[in-house]
């Protein structure tokens, strides 16, 4: 099932959250360095082994001291107006993310609205790809089954919730 939330990503007691990352997965603003601030330098140390990830690309490591078991790390695209594949990255985005929690048997994996800040895309139509992306993944079945969306601010929320909500 999908849930939409509203508020901060660290606090999610899920089996993985996810972090919209930059290809270096060393750190950064924005949600990533939530995550990185509230796991603990440890993360950073583990990141530092896995030689970054390329855009629309998944990886995964520990949680540390968040709530959450594990983070896959994903790297969105940068907005440049949607003529140089955003769309078909994002998408990859949340499905390389899903593969990676199911390969590893988790149950439940949080989202934040990826490349929606820093990246620049538009949050109407990045929240349209990640809904009908998570939607069309868990209707085969694997481990995952609770994919929960998060939003930082009340305006991103209203948007994702009008999009389920209108379906
Ligand atoms: N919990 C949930 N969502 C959050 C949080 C949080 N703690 N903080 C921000 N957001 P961004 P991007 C929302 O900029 O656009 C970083 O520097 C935010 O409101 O974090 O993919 C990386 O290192 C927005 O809706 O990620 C990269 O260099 C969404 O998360 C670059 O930014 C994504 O905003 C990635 O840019």
């Amino acid at each position: 099932m999908i849930q939409l939330a509203q508020g901060n990503i660290v606090e999610q007691d899920l089996d993985a959250i996810v972090n919209a990352a930059n290809s270096t997965l060393l750190g950064g603003g924005g949600v990533d360095g939530a995550i990185h601030r509230a796991a603990g330098p440890e993360l950073l140390e583990e990141c530092r082994t896995l030689g970054g990830c390329p855009t629309g690309e998944a990886r995964i490591t520990a949680g540390y001291r968040l709530p959450a078991r594990h983070v896959i790390h994903t790297v969105g695209p940068v907005w440049y107006g949607g003529s140089r594949g955003e769309r078909d990255l994002l998408r990859s985005c949340y499905i390389k993310s899903l593969d990676l929690a199911a390969e590893h048997g988790l149950a439940s994996v949080a989202f934040p609205s990826i490349s929606t800040g820093a990246y620049g895309y538009p949050i109407e139509s990045a929240s349209a790809v990640a809904i009908t992306t998570v939607k069309q993944w868990l209707e085969d079945p694997r481990s995952v089954t609770l994919v929960r969306l998060v939003c930082f601010s009340e305006e991103d929320y209203e948007v994702y919730e009008g999009l389920v909500s209108g379906e």
